[in-house]
């Protein structure tokens, strides 16, 4: 059956700052206290969205969640009315103010794992909700995400949500960052490529020294069974340890894949020729076209500034694939000349597009980091809302509403601000009667 792929963006935040709050991913730490400008962070985005429409892509909205949650502060303890605990928190913890106010469920790889109905035993498009437990801040975002992707995704007949695995670090999942669908067309059978951290239950298995491997491969196996993927169409890999000490906190900034094309930095993976075989044999109808970047090329560490690798990979309609990157690509010498060569080389990617990211790529998010993919078929893109659907109109009435809502300063002191939770609550009540979602927020209970 005909199928294609969705591009699903998180809409920036009203929320969005630099807290530093990612030990581990290179940007986050490097901007810490700078001063944000959400309003600007949510219209690169959503100019990102409006080309891929524009250009013939199939391109979706996914809206942020509340911050700062208060919520989550009450079950720490804290009490009394919004305003009081804005301001107890600030007092106790600016740390902790911060992690309940960053806005980065805008990076909505790292929302759920998605599996196409053409892998799964029971023929429905699977979602598992990423427990993101290694960092408090991102851990709080899978409940609302869960009940976001209900209301996109609700028809039982063809979609099933699971939720997020133990909140463990045993079961650590960032969901699509670090998993990659191969297939010979969209609604084929395709492999399912899972790339893990670290194993967590064998102390003795090969990890980072440095940093920490945010995804094992227990939480991997676990999603791929929920999922109901046969073994004969699950890839697992690990990630090199030593390029996770090197700022590479997701396999998606190291490698991404689309088709039958895997676009990968020659560091990324433990046991490469393993790796690459056994995709190219479970890979039905196509062989693997593996693009290899060496370090002689573009270092690992060249690959983490630029975010080469964070890059969308499109299929246009010829066939002929294009590279969505950062403008950041431009900056590092090496990076702008491997890309000049790649679209002359004659390969699968003939096109390269730059887009301005920079509020989000401060933060260590990049253009794929800002997508979720979702492959369906043409009955199952119907049972999708379609006021998600980005369009013309869409795309005035939300720079409109961030034209309204946003602020264009933000810094940790203004976090306290009651005013801020309010413009949001404001913000975000009149942004469900656009998108037409229901009452999903705390605050509209
Ligand atoms: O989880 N940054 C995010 C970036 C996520 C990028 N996603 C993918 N690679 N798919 C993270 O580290 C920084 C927030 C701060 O420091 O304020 C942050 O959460």
């Amino acid at each position: 059956m005909a199928a294609h792929e969705l591009n699903f963006d998180g809409l920036v935040g009203p929320t969005h700052n630099y807290s530093g709050l990612s030990y581990g991913n290179v940007a986050s730490e490097e901007n810490v206290m700078a001063i944000s400008n959400p309003k600007e962070a949510a219209k690169q985005g959503l100019k990102k969205m409006k080309s891929l429409q524009d250009m013939g892509f199939k391109q979706g909205v996914l809206a942020p969640h509340h911050r700062p949650n208060i919520e989550v502060l009450r079950t720490l303890g804290f009490t009394g009315s919004a305003e009081k605990i804005l301001a107890d928190v600030s007092r106790a913890s600016p740390v902790l103010l911060a992690a309940v106010s960053s806005a980065s469920c805008m990076w909505t790889a790292n929302a759920v794992t998605v599996s196409p109905s053409a892998d799964t035993l029971d023929g429905r498009v699977h979602f598992t909700a990423a427990n993101l437990n290694a960092k408090f801040h991102r851990s709080i975002e899978h409940q609302l995400t869960s009940s976001i992707m209900k209301a996109s995704f609700s028809d039982d007949r063809y979609f099933a949500h699971h939720e997020a695995l133990p909140s463990v670090s045993q079961f650590g999942d960032e969901g699509a960052a670090n998993h990659t669908r191969f297939c010979a067309d969209y609604g084929a059978e395709g492999v399912e490529f899972f790339v893990y951290g670290r194993r967590a239950f064998d102390e003795a298995a090969p990890k980072p020294n440095k940093y920490p491997a945010r995804q094992t491969l227990e939480a991997s196996e676990a999603i791929a069974r929920l999922h109901q993927l046969p073994d004969e169409r699950i890839v697992y890999a690990q990630q090199k340890p030593s390029t996770i000490d090197a700022g590479v906190f997701h396999n998606d900034v190291i490698s991404v894949g689309n088709g039958n094309v895997l676009f990968y930095h020659e560091e990324a993976f433990v046991d490469t020729d393993r790796v690459l075989s056994e995709l190219d044999r479970k890979l039905k109808g196509a062989s693997l076209n593996a693009i290899k970047v060496s370090s002689r090329d573009v270092t690992v560490d060249e690959a983490v500034r630029s975010y080469l690798f964070n890059s969308q990979l499109l299929s246009k309609p010829d066939g002929s694939m294009m590279l969505i990157v950062p403008a950041e690509c431009k900056e590092v010498a090496s990076v702008a000349s491997y890309l000049d060569q790649l679209v002359a080389s004659g390969g699968p990617v003939n096109q390269v597009e730059m887009f301005d990211l920079q509020q989000s790529m401060q933060n260590g998010g990049g253009p794929a980091c800002l997508r979720l993919r979702v492959v369906l078929t043409e009955e199952e893109q119907a049972a999708v809302n379609p006021h998600v659907m980005m369009s013309d109109q869409l795309f005035t009435t939300l720079n409109q509403w961030v034209d309204k809502h946003y602020r264009d300063r933000l810094t940790a002191d203004d976090l306290a601000d009651s005013s801020l939770l309010r413009e949001s609550e404001v913000a975000l009540d009149e942004l469900t009667q656009i998108l037409k979602l229901g009452s999903i927020y705390p605050f509209q209970q």
